[in-house]
Parts: structure tokens; C-alpha cells; sequence
């Protein structure tokens, strides 16, 4: 008898260890569309809508190699809407003596897999994942008797077992990391490569009918889908990032610019995270682009830290740690989410613009992600729970694996400094520097007190007076402290006014 092997929508990979032995004859890959997924947090549209298209696109795929496939779809009669009830349904409808899986990207999933033996009365295969390049084996290695987890370490690490940009053991360039050359604001007039968007076909149109009909009380715009949702269509993506934004890449990776959200960034993280693309080749192809000279190492080499380096850390991080790594909350912040990260009504323009792109085109890349949306939370005090569950609805490349460890580690600092050696709290003088938001605001970054000011500075300011006693020890944090110490007591008590009426006015209704 043969296996029924079960495939996760965000594993879409001929080459995912669920499938590697499979028998065409004997076997039958289930997929399945579960209301449980799509809606356990409230997705984004666009996501839910990539993601289906996405594995319906697949499953034809399988389908012309041959494979046997079962698909069940969100509207076929009878859907009970879990992964768990949908296996124990097709197993009714197989006849196969084991279940085969892949290692979900979520603990919650996990959790589930692991009742599934008792649960169906058969022996259910549990792979390990093999989408990435570090597996949970070798992270728990690397981190073993280490007082603090660096990336920065960890990169080193992977870079030589890779080897990626590597020549002879050591790094090409001289240097691990060329950061410091990738922080230039954007030059007025630059020319942004228009982005290349990939129009729905019949499979993709009928999936937005369905996602409208469904989730149309879901955070996001469907008009505008743009994704592409094959492999074909992702690795065109990659072509396109390769030839026109790479070269630039480095130097504008902090910039960021009114409507532009894309800039000169790669926008392939949601296939990357589906399992459209693989790890490997992406950094095969950046740092082929830098060895033939069509683009600089400071760009090559950020590209292929993000890939090898961070993602794969934060991955670790996440199965590391978890379940406990969720539950801290370093810095007590009890504040729930304003309105504003759902409406975007809000006079702070940056915040506005980011959450309009967002809504947009379920995207924002890493600096509007992190000092901008994740910045003012952090220093508003808004509770790590409630910042996660924004984070993993509103971004088509969000899974809990990657998007937690960013959010409660590198954002809000809340697993109090496991991940990140200080928090990255930033007044509005880093967001002036780094874009054009300032310009069409009604507050004004150069005041730092009063109805003009604008309020990331004195939420800074609110946000190291608050923390005091659980952050003043940190040396990277001494220099602003020392300020601190030295700022006369009207300078507080004006700081303290403006950030109790700023904070007490936010609204907070619904989710
Ligand atoms: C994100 C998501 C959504 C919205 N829907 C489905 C689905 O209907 N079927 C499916 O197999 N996977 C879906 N996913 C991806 C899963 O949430 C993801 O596989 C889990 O988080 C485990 O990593
Ligand atoms: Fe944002 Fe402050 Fe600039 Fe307004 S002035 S856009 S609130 S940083």
C-alpha cells in the first residue's frame, strides 16, 4: 500500500522531504485549502489569495509529472476546515497505510502534527524540513554553551560552510560585513525601477473571487495582485531583481520613499518562505551577478546576509526557543495596538504611508518593518502579543518561525536581549534622515517638544525613562543614558506631559 502524503501550503517544492520517495503508482499528495489557516489570525487578503493560487498552481504541476493529487479546495462540500480533519477525510477516501509530512513552519502546527498517529490510528512520518541550510540540529550545535547568540556569528559560520562569497577561507573583500557602506538616503530624482507585476490568470482570478466572497473582512486590497504564483513567475522575479535593483540594493537598503515601497529591494521572501525559491539559489545567482561585475560586493554581500545569515538565524532562534520564547515580555509593555496600524488614520505620516503600503500590496521592506511600524511600538510600550499578531496577518512572507523572532526579538526587544544586543529605539531624526515621510507631515522632526513636535522624539526619550532600571546597564544603551542623566527636570517633565497626552489619546477599538 502506499503513503499519502501530506503537503503544506507553504510548502511548495518538488524538492521538500515529504515528497522525495514518492511512488507516482502507489502514492497520492493531499493539499488542502483550511479555514482554520487563513483565518486562526485574519490574513491579509493578498496573502491568502498568493498562497492558494499558489498551491493550486502546484498541485497541476504534480498532476502533468504524473503524481496523484488530492485537492481540496475551501468551498468543496464537506471541508471541516483543519488540516487534521482533512487528513482523517482522505484517509476514507485512500487507501494507504501511512501518512508522510513535512515539519510545519509553526509551532502551533506541530503541536497538532504530533496527536495525528493517535488521533488516525496510523503511523504519521514527521520529515525534517530540508528548506533551509542550517537545520534545527546544527543551530542547536552552534548555540550550545554560548552565552549570547550573535548572528553576526552565526553568519560567519554559514558563510564558511557554504561558502559564499569566500576565497581561499577567508571572505572576499577583505570584511564579513559591508553594513556600514548600506545606510545612504535616497538621492532626489533617483530613477526606481518600475516593478515587475505578474497578471492574474484564470486559476489566480478565481482565487481572488473566492478570498473576496470569504475574507473580505480581512486587513488588505486584492485590486492590484501582483504576485507571481509559480515557480516560473518567481524565478522571473529574481531575474528582474538580479538585473534591476541588486546593483543598488546595498546602498538604499535603509532608504525609504513616499508610494515606493519596493525600491531597489528583492521582494522574494514570500516565495522564498513558500518554497518557490530555494536559499541556495538565490545566493547562487546575487553572487554571480558580483563575480561577473554587474553589481557591487556591498549589495551582494547584504543580499546573501539576509539569505544565509538572518533568516536562517532567526529560524533557529525560533525552534530553539519555542513555546517559551513567546511568553516573555522583557520590558512589560502592556499597551494594546492603536487603531492606526489597521486604518492608518494617524497624523504621523510615516506611519501612514507605511501602513497604506502595506494594505496595499501586503509588503513594506525591513526598514519601514522595523523603524518605522516597529520603532514607534516599541517605544509607545505596545504589548509584544498584539505587535506579532499584526505582523503575521498583514505580510504575504509571514510565517511564525520568521516573523516572531523579528517582531518579539529585533523589534521589541521583549525575550530581553537574546537576539539583539540593545533596542532599536530611534527618535524622528533617523526617519528624516532615511526618507522623504517628514516633508508631508504635520509634525515637524526638528521639535522636540509641544503640538509640533514630533512624537517619536519625545516617545524616545518617555521610552528610556520608562526602562531605566532594566536598561541603563546595557552598554551599547550608556551614551543615551548619559544624556538622560544630565537632561534638567523641565526637559523631563516636558517629555513626560507630551507622552502621557500623546499616549492617552490613541485609540485602540478593534483588531
Ligand atoms: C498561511 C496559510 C493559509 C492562509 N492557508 C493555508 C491552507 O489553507 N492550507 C495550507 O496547507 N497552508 C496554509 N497556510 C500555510 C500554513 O499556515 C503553514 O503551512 C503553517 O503555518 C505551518 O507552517
Ligand atoms: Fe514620522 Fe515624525 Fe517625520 Fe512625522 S515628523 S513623518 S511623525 S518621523
Amino acid at each position: 500500500m502506499g503513503a499519502l502524503r501530506l503537503l503544506l501550503g507553504d510548502q511548495l517544492t518538488r524538492r521538500i522531504a515529504s515528497l522525495a520517495d514518492l511512488d507516482a503508482e502507489a502514492d497520492v499528495v493531499l493539499m488542502v485549502e483550511v479555514a482554520e489557516e487563513a483565518t486562526y489570525v485574519r490574513h491579509h487578503k493578498q496573502k491568502i489569495a498568493f498562497l492558494f493560487s499558489a498551491m493550486r498552481h502546484f498541485a497541476e504541476e504534480l498532476r502533468e509529472e504524473g503524481v496523484r493529487v488530492d485537492y481540496v479546495r475551501l468551498d468543496d462540500p464537506g471541508n471541516t476546515g483543519s488540516f487534521g480533519g482533512e487528513l482523517a477525510r482522505a484517509l476514507g477516501r485512500h487507501a494507504v497505510d501511512r501518512v508522510i509530512v513535512t515539519e510545519p513552519g509553526e509551532w502551533r502546527v506541530l503541536e497538532a502534527m504530533r496527536d495525528w498517529r493517535e488521533e488516525l490510528g496510523l503511523p504519521v512520518e514527521i520529515r525534517e524540513d530540508n528548506r533551509f541550510l542550517c537545520s534545527r540540529g546544527e543551530f542547536a550545535a552552534w548555540a550550545e554553551g554560548r552565552k549570547q547568540l550573535r548572528m553576526e556569528f552565526f553568519y560567519r559560520e554559514m558563510r564558511r560552510k557554504t561558502g559564499f562569497l569566500m576565497e581561499g577561507g577567508e571572505p572576499v573583500g577583505g570584511q564579513w560585513n559591508f553594513d556600514a557602506d548600506n545606510r545612504k538616503s535616497l538621492p532626489a530624482g533617483i530613477a526606481v525601477p518600475p516593478r515587475r507585476r505578474f497578471e492574474p490568470d484564470a486559476t489566480t482570478r478565481a482565487v481572488l473571487d473566492l478570498v473576496a466572497r470569504r475574507f473580505g473582512n480581512h486587513f488588505g486590497d486584492l485590486d492590484g495582485f501582483g504576485w507571481a504564483v509559480t515557480r516560473a513567475g518567481a524565478l522571473e522575479a529574481l531575474a528582474f531583481f538580479l538585473e534591476a535593483a541588486l546593483p543598488r540594493f546595498g546602498d538604499y537598503q535603509d532608504a525609504m520613499k513616499t508610494g515606493e515601497p519596493f525600491l531597489f529591494h528583492a521582494v522574494i521572501s514570500p516565495y522564498l518562505n513558500a518554497g518557490l525559491l530555494t536559499a541556495e539559489e538565490v545566493c547562487v545567482a546575487a553572487e554571480r551577478e558580483w563575480r561577473e561585475g554587474r553589481a557591487p560586493l556591498n549589495a551582494v554581500e547584504g543580499f546573501v546576509r539576509q539569505v544565509i545569515g538572518w533568516r536562517e538565524y532567526v529560524r533557529g532562534i525560533y525552534w530553539l526557543e519555542m513555546p517559551r520564547y513567546a511568553q516573555t515580555n522583557a520590558l512589560d509593555a502592556q499597551r494594546p495596538l492603536p487603531d492606526f496600524y489597521w486604518t492608518g488614520e494617524t497624523d504621523m505620516n510615516c506611519l501612514a504611508q507605511c501602513v497604506a503600503d502595506t494594505r496595499a500590496h501586503a509588503y513594506a521592506h525591513h526598514i519601514q518593518r522595523l523603524m518605522v511600524l516597529g520603532n514607534f511600538a516599541l517605544i509607545a510600550g505596545i504589548r509584544p502579543a498584539a505587535l506579532e499578531e499584526w505582523f503575521l496577518v498583514v505580510y504575504a512572507d509571514a510565517y511564525e518561525w520568521v516573523e516572531l523572532p523579528n517582531v518579539h526579538g529585533m523589534i521589541l526587544f521583549a525575550d530581553g536581549g537574546l537576539l539583539a544586543s540593545k533596542p532599536y529605539a530611534a527618535s524622528g531624526a533617523y526617519i528624516d534622515r532615511m526618507s522623504d515621510y517628514c516633508r508631508g507631515c504635520r509634525y515637524d522632526p526638528k521639535v522636540k517638544e509641544g503640538p509640533k513636535a514630533c512624537p517619536f522624539n519625545y516617545l524616545y526619550w518617555h521610552f528610556l525613562i520608562d526602562n531605566e532600571s532594566r536598561l541603563a546597564r546595557n552598554p551599547r544603551m550608556a551614551m543615551p543614558y548619559r544624556t538622560l542623566a544630565k537632561m534638567n527636570p523641565d526637559r523631563r517633565a516636558a517629555i513626560e506631559a507630551d507622552a502621557s497626552a500623546f499616549l492617552g489619546a490613541l485609540t485602540s477599538s478593534y483588531r
